[in-house]
Protein backbone atom coordinates (compact mmCIF):
# COMPACT_ATOMS: atom_id res chain seq x y z
CA UNK A 1 0.00 0.00 0.00
CA UNK A 2 0.99 3.26 -0.22
CA UNK A 3 0.44 6.94 1.71
CA UNK A 4 -2.67 8.46 -0.58
CA UNK A 5 -3.26 11.26 1.73
CA UNK A 6 -2.64 12.93 5.14
CA UNK A 7 -5.52 15.29 6.34
CA UNK A 8 -5.47 17.05 9.60
CA UNK A 9 -7.99 19.03 11.59
CA UNK A 10 -7.75 21.06 14.79
CA UNK A 11 -10.42 19.58 17.31
CA UNK A 12 -11.11 19.99 20.89
CA UNK A 13 -9.52 18.52 23.76
CA UNK A 14 -11.27 17.67 27.63
CA UNK A 15 -10.46 21.43 28.38
CA UNK A 16 -11.69 22.99 25.36
CA UNK A 17 -8.43 23.95 23.40
CA UNK A 18 -7.09 22.88 20.44
CA UNK A 19 -5.92 19.39 19.54
CA UNK A 20 -4.75 18.33 16.47
CA UNK A 21 -6.00 15.55 14.48
CA UNK A 22 -4.58 13.44 11.71
CA UNK A 23 -6.46 10.91 9.28
CA UNK A 24 -4.09 9.07 7.34
CA UNK A 25 -5.73 7.59 3.82
CA UNK A 26 -3.40 4.40 2.60
CA UNK A 27 -4.37 3.05 -1.00
CA UNK A 28 -2.93 -0.02 -2.76
CA UNK A 29 -3.87 -3.65 -4.47
CA UNK A 30 -7.58 -2.22 -4.43
CA UNK A 31 -8.31 -1.73 -1.32
CA UNK A 32 -8.33 1.60 0.39
CA UNK A 33 -7.97 2.15 4.56
CA UNK A 34 -7.92 5.00 6.73
CA UNK A 35 -7.27 5.87 10.36
CA UNK A 36 -7.27 9.01 12.71
CA UNK A 37 -5.08 9.93 15.49
CA UNK A 38 -5.22 12.91 17.52
CA UNK A 39 -2.48 14.44 19.78
CA UNK A 40 -2.82 15.10 23.47
CA UNK A 41 -1.39 18.47 25.89
CA UNK A 42 -0.24 18.86 29.47
CA UNK A 43 -0.59 21.77 31.77
CA UNK A 44 2.41 20.82 34.02
CA UNK A 45 4.37 20.30 30.71
CA UNK A 46 8.21 19.84 31.54
CA UNK A 47 10.80 22.19 30.10
CA UNK A 48 12.38 19.28 28.07
CA UNK A 49 9.88 18.17 26.22
CA UNK A 50 9.26 18.80 22.63
CA UNK A 51 7.71 21.30 21.24
CA UNK A 52 4.14 21.46 20.89
CA UNK A 53 3.99 24.44 18.21
CA UNK A 54 0.43 26.83 18.97
CA UNK A 55 0.00 30.00 16.47
CA UNK A 56 0.40 32.70 19.39
CA UNK A 57 -2.55 34.69 17.51
CA UNK A 58 -4.63 36.00 19.91
CA UNK A 59 -7.67 36.67 17.78
CA UNK A 60 -7.83 32.41 17.65
CA UNK A 61 -8.15 30.21 20.61
CA UNK A 62 -6.71 32.86 22.63
CA UNK A 63 -3.01 32.32 20.62
CA UNK A 64 -3.34 28.60 21.23
CA UNK A 65 -4.53 27.76 17.65
CA UNK A 66 -3.08 24.96 15.33
CA UNK A 67 -2.66 26.55 11.88
CA UNK A 68 0.53 26.75 12.07
CA UNK A 69 1.07 22.59 12.69
CA UNK A 70 -2.19 21.89 10.54
CA UNK A 71 0.28 23.83 7.33
CA UNK A 72 3.21 21.31 8.55
CA UNK A 73 1.22 18.53 8.22
CA UNK A 74 -0.33 19.28 4.84
CA UNK A 75 1.98 20.68 3.45
CA UNK A 76 5.95 19.78 3.96
CA UNK A 77 5.02 16.55 6.31
CA UNK A 78 2.85 14.81 3.59
CA UNK A 79 4.86 16.19 0.99
CA UNK A 80 8.28 14.24 2.55
CA UNK A 81 6.19 11.16 3.31
CA UNK A 82 4.06 10.75 -0.33
CA UNK A 83 6.43 8.09 -1.81
CA UNK A 84 7.36 6.17 1.67
CA UNK A 85 6.03 2.91 3.07
CA UNK A 86 3.28 3.24 4.87
CA UNK A 87 4.47 -0.20 6.76
CA UNK A 88 8.18 1.23 7.91
CA UNK A 89 7.45 2.89 11.02
CA UNK A 90 10.92 3.68 11.80
CA UNK A 91 11.79 5.18 7.96
CA UNK A 92 8.13 7.79 8.54
CA UNK A 93 9.71 9.04 12.13
CA UNK A 94 13.00 9.45 10.90
CA UNK A 95 11.78 11.31 7.58
CA UNK A 96 9.55 13.86 9.89
CA UNK A 97 12.73 14.48 12.41
CA UNK A 98 15.15 15.10 9.82
CA UNK A 99 12.58 17.29 7.96
CA UNK A 100 11.91 19.27 11.33
CA UNK A 101 15.92 19.67 11.59
CA UNK A 102 15.62 20.95 15.63
CA UNK A 103 16.65 19.11 18.38
CA UNK A 104 12.76 19.94 20.24
CA UNK A 105 10.79 19.09 16.75
CA UNK A 106 10.07 23.10 17.03
CA UNK A 107 9.91 23.87 13.48
CA UNK A 108 7.26 21.53 12.48
CA UNK A 109 5.86 20.68 15.79
CA UNK A 110 6.07 17.69 17.89
CA UNK A 111 2.44 18.10 17.36
CA UNK A 112 2.34 17.76 13.92
CA UNK A 113 4.89 15.18 13.92
CA UNK A 114 3.82 12.88 16.54
CA UNK A 115 -0.06 13.15 15.16
CA UNK A 116 1.31 12.35 11.46
CA UNK A 117 3.61 9.44 13.26
CA UNK A 118 0.24 7.55 15.61
CA UNK A 119 -2.02 7.82 12.33
CA UNK A 120 -0.06 5.95 10.12
CA UNK A 121 0.64 3.73 12.87
CA UNK A 122 -2.91 2.66 13.08
CA UNK A 123 -3.53 2.90 9.45
CA UNK A 124 -0.42 0.38 9.22
CA UNK A 125 -2.60 -1.41 11.73
CA UNK A 126 -5.93 -1.70 9.83
CA UNK A 127 -4.13 -2.22 6.34
CA UNK A 128 -2.51 -5.76 8.16
CA UNK A 129 -6.46 -5.93 9.75
CA UNK A 130 -4.63 -6.50 13.03
CA UNK A 131 -6.05 -4.24 15.91
CA UNK A 132 -3.63 -1.56 16.84
CA UNK A 133 -2.22 -3.67 19.83
CA UNK A 134 -1.51 -6.72 17.76
CA UNK A 135 0.25 -4.34 14.98
CA UNK A 136 2.68 -3.17 17.75
CA UNK A 137 3.62 -5.74 19.70
CA UNK A 138 6.72 -7.43 18.10
CA UNK A 139 6.67 -11.19 17.90
CA UNK A 140 7.51 -13.53 21.13
CA UNK A 141 6.13 -10.40 23.27
CA UNK A 142 3.66 -11.29 25.75
CA UNK A 143 0.70 -9.39 26.11
CA UNK A 144 -0.17 -7.90 29.32
CA UNK A 145 -2.72 -5.80 30.50
CA UNK A 146 -1.55 -2.98 32.74
CA UNK A 147 -2.15 -2.00 35.88
CA UNK A 148 -4.35 1.53 36.39
CA UNK A 149 -2.76 4.44 38.49
CA UNK A 150 -6.46 5.69 38.72
CA UNK A 151 -6.16 9.33 40.16
CA UNK A 152 -8.81 10.08 41.95
CA UNK A 153 -8.31 13.46 43.98
CA UNK A 154 -6.86 16.00 41.53
CA UNK A 155 -4.65 18.95 42.69
CA UNK A 156 -1.89 21.14 41.50
CA UNK A 157 -2.05 22.22 37.95
CA UNK A 158 -4.88 20.35 37.35
CA UNK A 159 -7.44 22.00 39.70
CA UNK A 160 -8.52 24.67 41.44
CA UNK A 161 -7.65 23.97 45.03
CA UNK A 162 -5.33 24.38 47.67
CA UNK A 163 -3.56 20.42 46.93
CA UNK A 164 -0.09 20.71 46.97
CA UNK A 165 0.49 17.23 45.02
CA UNK A 166 -0.91 17.12 41.56
CA UNK A 167 -2.53 13.71 41.75
CA UNK A 168 -3.49 11.52 44.27
CA UNK A 169 -3.94 7.53 42.66
CA UNK A 170 -5.72 4.33 43.53
CA UNK A 171 -3.83 0.92 41.85
CA UNK A 172 -6.44 -2.15 42.02
CA UNK A 173 -3.32 -4.29 41.71
CA UNK A 174 -4.80 -6.86 43.53
CA UNK A 175 -7.58 -7.23 41.36
CA UNK A 176 -7.86 -10.64 39.21
CA UNK A 177 -8.42 -8.54 35.63
CA UNK A 178 -8.51 -5.73 34.32
CA UNK A 179 -12.02 -5.57 34.07
CA UNK A 180 -12.16 -5.96 37.77
CA UNK A 181 -9.80 -3.30 38.89
CA UNK A 182 -11.95 -1.02 36.95
CA UNK A 183 -14.90 -1.98 38.66
CA UNK A 184 -13.19 -1.84 41.93
CA UNK A 185 -11.66 1.46 41.07
CA UNK A 186 -14.96 2.68 40.28
CA UNK A 187 -16.55 1.75 43.78
CA UNK A 188 -13.81 3.12 45.13
CA UNK A 189 -14.26 6.30 43.00
CA UNK A 190 -17.89 5.95 44.62
CA UNK A 191 -17.52 5.61 47.93
CA UNK A 192 -14.70 8.73 48.16
CA UNK A 193 -17.20 11.07 46.34
CA UNK A 194 -19.81 9.51 49.29
CA UNK A 195 -17.02 10.68 52.08
CA UNK A 196 -16.44 14.07 50.77
CA UNK A 197 -19.61 14.95 50.34
CA UNK A 198 -20.25 13.43 53.82
CA UNK A 199 -17.68 15.94 54.97
CA UNK A 200 -18.86 18.77 53.53
CA UNK A 201 -16.54 18.97 50.51
CA UNK A 202 -17.01 20.15 46.99
CA UNK A 203 -17.32 16.64 44.32
CA UNK A 204 -16.80 18.04 41.64
CA UNK A 205 -14.37 16.74 39.57
CA UNK A 206 -10.66 17.94 37.87
CA UNK A 207 -9.22 18.08 34.36
CA UNK A 208 -8.40 14.48 34.83
CA UNK A 209 -11.41 13.09 36.28
CA UNK A 210 -10.94 12.89 39.97
CA UNK A 211 -12.74 14.80 42.54
CA UNK A 212 -10.75 18.32 43.53
CA UNK A 213 -12.36 18.81 47.21
CA UNK A 214 -10.22 22.15 48.58
CA UNK A 215 -8.08 19.73 50.64
CA UNK A 216 -5.18 21.25 52.30
CA UNK A 217 -2.93 18.67 53.02
CA UNK A 218 -1.65 15.55 51.78
CA UNK A 219 -2.48 13.54 54.80
CA UNK A 220 -6.19 14.64 54.92
CA UNK A 221 -5.93 13.44 51.38
CA UNK A 222 -4.60 9.97 51.83
CA UNK A 223 -6.96 8.92 54.62
CA UNK A 224 -9.78 10.06 52.27
CA UNK A 225 -8.55 7.35 50.44
CA UNK A 226 -7.82 4.80 52.90
CA UNK A 227 -11.38 5.18 54.29
CA UNK A 228 -13.05 5.23 50.79
CA UNK A 229 -10.70 1.93 50.30
CA UNK A 230 -12.45 0.53 53.09
CA UNK A 231 -15.46 1.65 52.72
CA UNK A 232 -16.02 -0.28 49.71
CA UNK A 233 -14.93 -3.79 50.94
CA UNK A 234 -11.29 -3.66 49.61
CA UNK A 235 -7.99 -3.91 51.59
CA UNK A 236 -5.39 -1.03 50.99
CA UNK A 237 -2.04 -2.55 50.51
CA UNK A 238 -3.74 -6.04 49.58
CA UNK A 239 -5.96 -5.39 46.75
CA UNK A 240 -5.39 -1.41 46.18
CA UNK A 241 -2.68 0.61 46.95
CA UNK A 242 -1.93 3.94 46.32
CA UNK A 243 0.42 6.34 44.19
CA UNK A 244 1.26 9.69 43.67
CA UNK A 245 2.34 12.38 41.14
CA UNK A 246 4.04 15.26 42.98
CA UNK A 247 4.93 17.13 39.86
CA UNK A 248 7.62 18.86 42.04
CA UNK A 249 8.71 21.07 38.75
CA UNK A 250 5.62 23.35 39.38
CA UNK A 251 6.24 23.80 42.89
CA UNK A 252 10.48 24.77 42.90
CA UNK A 253 11.08 28.01 43.95
CA UNK A 254 13.55 30.31 42.22
CA UNK A 255 16.14 29.36 44.97
CA UNK A 256 15.66 25.76 44.34
CA UNK A 257 13.50 24.69 47.45
CA UNK A 258 9.79 22.84 47.21
CA UNK A 259 7.00 25.42 48.16
CA UNK A 260 4.19 23.63 49.78
CA UNK A 261 1.25 26.35 49.45
CA UNK A 262 -0.96 24.19 51.48
CA UNK A 263 0.85 22.97 54.05
CA UNK A 264 2.71 26.24 53.98
CA UNK A 265 6.15 24.84 54.23
CA UNK A 266 9.63 25.48 52.00
CA UNK A 267 11.76 22.25 51.87
CA UNK A 268 14.94 21.43 50.65
CA UNK A 269 15.18 18.27 48.28
CA UNK A 270 16.67 16.46 51.15
CA UNK A 271 13.57 17.86 53.77
CA UNK A 272 11.27 16.91 50.50
CA UNK A 273 12.55 13.64 50.50
CA UNK A 274 11.84 12.71 54.13
CA UNK A 275 8.65 13.99 53.64
CA UNK A 276 8.00 11.59 50.93
CA UNK A 277 9.12 8.78 52.98
CA UNK A 278 7.51 9.11 55.84
CA UNK A 279 4.06 9.20 53.55
CA UNK A 280 5.42 5.79 52.01
CA UNK A 281 6.26 4.91 55.88
CA UNK A 282 2.35 5.47 56.82
CA UNK A 283 0.37 4.46 53.60
CA UNK A 284 1.04 1.52 51.05
CA UNK A 285 2.23 3.85 48.18
CA UNK A 286 3.94 2.13 45.51
CA UNK A 287 4.76 4.71 43.56
CA UNK A 288 6.20 8.28 43.29
CA UNK A 289 6.18 9.96 39.87
CA UNK A 290 7.78 13.59 40.20
CA UNK A 291 8.79 13.75 44.13
CA UNK A 292 11.54 16.16 43.03
CA UNK A 293 11.93 18.67 40.15
CA UNK A 294 13.24 17.85 36.17
CA UNK A 295 16.56 19.55 36.93
CA UNK A 296 17.80 18.59 40.54
CA UNK A 297 19.57 15.37 39.27
CA UNK A 298 21.48 15.67 42.73
CA UNK A 299 18.24 15.48 44.44
CA UNK A 300 16.78 12.65 42.58
CA UNK A 301 20.00 10.61 43.26
CA UNK A 302 19.69 10.96 47.27
CA UNK A 303 15.44 10.47 47.12
CA UNK A 304 16.69 7.13 44.26
CA UNK A 305 18.87 6.16 47.35
CA UNK A 306 16.70 7.06 50.54
CA UNK A 307 13.52 5.47 48.66
CA UNK A 308 14.18 3.38 45.64
CA UNK A 309 14.16 -0.04 47.59
CA UNK A 310 10.77 0.93 48.73
CA UNK A 311 8.48 2.41 46.56
CA UNK A 312 9.04 3.20 42.28
CA UNK A 313 10.14 6.44 42.14
CA UNK A 314 9.22 7.48 38.58
CA UNK A 315 10.20 10.47 36.30
CA UNK A 316 8.39 12.15 34.01
CA UNK A 317 9.87 15.94 33.63
CA UNK A 318 12.68 13.87 35.11
CA UNK A 319 13.22 12.38 31.37
CA UNK A 320 10.03 13.78 29.21
CA UNK A 321 10.70 10.40 27.85
CA UNK A 322 13.78 11.37 26.34
CA UNK A 323 16.84 8.76 25.47
CA UNK A 324 19.54 11.70 26.43
CA UNK A 325 17.69 12.02 29.50
CA UNK A 326 17.21 8.98 30.52
CA UNK A 327 20.47 7.51 30.09
CA UNK A 328 21.87 10.48 32.16
CA UNK A 329 19.23 9.22 35.05
CA UNK A 330 20.06 5.50 34.14
CA UNK A 331 23.73 6.32 35.14
CA UNK A 332 23.38 8.56 38.00
CA UNK A 333 21.05 6.35 39.71
CA UNK A 334 18.02 8.83 39.37
CA UNK A 335 14.53 6.96 39.62
CA UNK A 336 13.50 3.54 39.06
CA UNK A 337 10.98 4.07 36.39
CA UNK A 338 10.02 6.20 33.62
CA UNK A 339 6.59 7.80 32.76
CA UNK A 340 6.07 7.14 28.77
CA UNK A 341 4.10 9.82 27.03
CA UNK A 342 4.38 10.11 23.39
CA UNK A 343 4.11 13.61 22.85
CA UNK A 344 6.83 14.70 25.25
CA UNK A 345 8.92 12.94 22.27
CA UNK A 346 7.20 13.53 19.39
CA UNK A 347 7.26 10.23 17.18
CA UNK A 348 6.00 6.81 17.84
CA UNK A 349 9.41 5.11 17.07
CA UNK A 350 11.34 7.38 19.57
CA UNK A 351 8.96 6.56 22.04
CA UNK A 352 9.50 2.72 21.40
CA UNK A 353 12.79 3.18 21.43
CA UNK A 354 13.05 4.92 24.81
CA UNK A 355 10.31 1.47 26.43
CA UNK A 356 13.03 -0.41 24.92
CA UNK A 357 15.91 0.86 26.61
CA UNK A 358 14.40 1.67 29.80
CA UNK A 359 12.89 -2.10 30.41
CA UNK A 360 16.41 -3.32 29.23
CA UNK A 361 17.97 -1.49 31.48
CA UNK A 362 15.55 -2.66 34.32
CA UNK A 363 13.33 0.54 35.00
CA UNK A 364 9.46 0.16 35.12
CA UNK A 365 7.67 1.78 32.75
CA UNK A 366 3.91 3.82 33.11
CA UNK A 367 2.56 4.91 29.99
CA UNK A 368 0.49 8.07 30.34
CA UNK A 369 -2.28 10.17 29.02
CA UNK A 370 -1.67 13.92 29.36
CA UNK A 371 -4.38 16.40 31.33
CA UNK A 372 -5.86 17.45 28.39
CA UNK A 373 -6.77 14.79 26.12
CA UNK A 374 -9.30 13.79 23.79
CA UNK A 375 -11.19 10.07 22.99
CA UNK A 376 -8.44 8.86 21.10
CA UNK A 377 -7.25 5.26 23.22
CA UNK A 378 -3.54 4.21 21.49
CA UNK A 379 -2.06 4.56 25.23
CA UNK A 380 -3.88 1.88 26.03
CA UNK A 381 -2.90 -0.38 22.98
CA UNK A 382 0.49 0.98 23.17
CA UNK A 383 0.39 -0.43 26.90
CA UNK A 384 -1.03 -3.87 25.90
CA UNK A 385 1.27 -4.56 22.94
CA UNK A 386 4.27 -3.22 24.96
CA UNK A 387 3.79 -5.05 28.32
CA UNK A 388 4.18 -2.28 30.85
CA UNK A 389 2.02 -3.62 33.42
CA UNK A 390 1.18 -0.09 34.18
CA UNK A 391 -0.76 2.77 32.85
CA UNK A 392 -1.61 5.90 34.14
CA UNK A 393 -5.07 7.65 32.28
CA UNK A 394 -7.09 9.28 35.24
CA UNK A 395 -10.18 8.93 37.40
CA UNK A 396 -13.45 6.97 36.91
CA UNK A 397 -15.08 10.27 35.25
CA UNK A 398 -14.96 12.25 31.89
CA UNK A 399 -15.10 10.00 28.55
CA UNK A 400 -11.58 11.27 27.63
CA UNK A 401 -10.02 9.43 30.60
CA UNK A 402 -12.98 6.31 30.94
CA UNK A 403 -12.47 5.59 26.90
CA UNK A 404 -9.09 4.52 27.41
CA UNK A 405 -10.26 2.20 30.20
CA UNK A 406 -13.15 0.93 28.26
CA UNK A 407 -10.72 0.12 25.91
CA UNK A 408 -8.18 -1.60 28.18
CA UNK A 409 -11.69 -4.16 28.80
CA UNK A 410 -12.45 -4.18 25.31
CA UNK A 411 -8.89 -5.72 24.63
CA UNK A 412 -8.83 -7.94 27.36
CA UNK A 413 -12.37 -9.63 26.27
CA UNK A 414 -10.88 -9.78 22.64
CA UNK A 415 -7.74 -11.51 24.10
CA UNK A 416 -9.94 -14.01 26.02
CA UNK A 417 -7.96 -16.83 27.53
CA UNK A 418 -5.14 -15.05 26.91
CA UNK A 419 -5.59 -11.96 28.50
CA UNK A 420 -3.20 -11.88 31.20
CA UNK A 421 -3.44 -9.12 34.13
CA UNK A 422 0.00 -7.97 35.65
CA UNK A 423 -2.13 -7.55 39.15
CA UNK A 424 0.30 -7.94 41.82
CA UNK A 425 3.71 -9.16 40.06
CA UNK A 426 6.61 -7.74 41.17
CA UNK A 427 4.83 -5.44 44.13
CA UNK A 428 6.50 -5.92 47.23
CA UNK A 429 3.34 -7.27 50.08
C1 LIG B 1 1.54 14.45 34.46
C2 LIG B 1 0.48 14.71 33.42
C3 LIG B 1 -0.56 13.65 33.28
P1 LIG B 1 0.14 17.01 32.35
O1 LIG B 1 2.10 15.36 35.06
O2 LIG B 1 1.92 13.30 34.65
O3 LIG B 1 -1.19 13.29 34.48
O4 LIG B 1 -0.06 15.99 33.55
O5 LIG B 1 -0.41 16.35 31.12
O6 LIG B 1 -0.60 18.25 32.76
O7 LIG B 1 1.62 17.24 32.22
MG1 LIG C 1 3.57 13.86 35.97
Amino acid sequence: MKIAEIRVLEILDSRGRPALEVVAHLEGNGRSVSARAAVPSGASTGRHEALELRDGDKKRYHGGGLLKACASVEGEIAEALAKINPLDQRRIDETMIQLDGTPNKSRLGANAILGVSLALAKAAAKSAEKPLFCHLAGDGVSLLLPRPMMNVLNGGAHADNALDIQEFMIVPAGASSFREACRIGAEVFHALKDRLRKAGHSVNVGDEGGFAPDLRSSREALDFLMEAISAAGYRAGKQVFLALDVAASEILTPETRYHLKGEDAILTAEEMTDTLASLVQDYPILSIEDGLAEDDWAGWRHMTAALGEKTMLVGDDLFATNMARLKRGIKEQCATAILIKPNQIGTLTETLDVVSHARNCGFACVISHRSGDTEDTTIADLAVALGTGWIKTGGLSRSERTAKYNRLMRIEKMLGNDARYAGLEGIPR
